[in-house]
Order: C-alpha cells, then structure tokens, then sequence
C-alpha cells in the first residue's frame, strides 16, 4: 500500500471530471487501498480519488458513529426529505479550515461496491454530509466554492497561513 500525495485547494487538477469505473479488477482494488491508507494517515473521514489526482469516481470513506467502513464507486445520491443540515464540514484538500454550508439530512445513495455489485443505502448526519461533499469531488466542485465572498477568504487566508507554516519548516 502506499501513501498518495492529496492535492491542495487551489490546484486546478481538483476541477477535474472524473469518469466512471468500467473494470473491477486488482489494479482498482490497489487504488481503493491506497485511498484508505492515505486517507486514515492524514486523520480523514472521506476521500475521493479526486484528491489523489485519480479522475475514476471511486470514494474512500470511515464514517464514525457506528457506519464504519465504505467504498462508493459511480455513486449518485437524491435527497430524501427538505431538511437542511447544520455540521461543519473540513476537507483534506483544505486543512485547518472548517465551515457549515446548507447540506441535504437525508440522501438516498445507490452505488457500486467494489466487486462491481449496486447497492442502495439510506443516509443522513454526518454519513449524509459525507457523501454530498465527496461526490462534489468527483465532479470538480469545492466545498468553499459556494461561500460567501468573506468567508472564502477566511478559507483562502487559512490556507495561506499554513503553507507560510510550512515554508518554515523546510
Ligand atoms: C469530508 O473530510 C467531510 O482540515 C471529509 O486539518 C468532513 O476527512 C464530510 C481533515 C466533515 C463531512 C464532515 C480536515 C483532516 C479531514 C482538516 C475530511 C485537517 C485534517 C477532512
Ligand atoms: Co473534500
């Protein structure tokens, strides 16, 4: 297994579209251990492959709170009900910045395993907010992208703050 790097906001390769996974074989299997991996050394909860400079819709995910462990590939969700979520969501691709952006409570999402099989899953909370934001991913969208013109550069200076951080380092 090996660690892959995650790209940074605002790396233009992150506006990529990816495209759906045709094959299930072993070299798919790799990339989906490579994203576990990766995502639990850097501390997240989602990744999508994306981030990792892989444009297939294939989606790494440890949701805590008793929904563990899944792999999304070709997903798509629809909402369920109108509510509207209030959590906070981060991103690897952002660290150090957080902020809440009206999300669906409830998604119904249908996806494929990875042995190429579809499911259907009921979502809501975190597990909910976790799909809507990694599928955003898959389509070359961003988190911060619907902010408003303050709060993205809240978002722009956090990053800001950091690479200076890790200029220093070095
Ligand atoms: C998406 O994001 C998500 O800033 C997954 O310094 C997050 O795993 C969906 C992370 C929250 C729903 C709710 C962020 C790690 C991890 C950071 C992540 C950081 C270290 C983000
Ligand atoms: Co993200």
């Amino acid at each position: 297994m090996t660690v892959k790097f995650i790209l940074q906001y605002p790396d233009p390769r992150l506006r990529t579209r990816a495209s759906d996974v045709v094959v299930f074989d072993d070299a798919l299997q790799l990339l989906i251990n490579d994203m576990f991996e990766t995502m639990y050394i850097s501390g997240g909860i989602g990744l999508a492959a994306t981030q990792i400079n892989v444009h297939l819709k294939v989606i790494v995910m440890d949701i805590p709170d008793g929904i563990g462990k899944r792999v999304l590939i070709n997903p798509t969700w629809t909402p369920v009900t109108t509510e509207l979520s209030e959590l906070k969501e981060g991103c690897l691709s952002v660290p150090g910045y957080y902020d809440k952006l009206p999300r669906y409570e409830n998604v119904m999402l249908r996806a494929q395993d990875s042995s190429g099989t579809f499911f259907e899953e009921n979502a809501s909370g975190l597990y909910a907010l976790c799909i809507q934001h990694e599928l955003d991913h898959l389509l070359g969208k961003f988190f911060i992208d619907d902010l408003s013109p303050l709060r993205r550069k809240r978002a722009t200076e956090a990053m800001a703050k950091r690479k200076r951080a890790e200029r220093k380092k070095l």
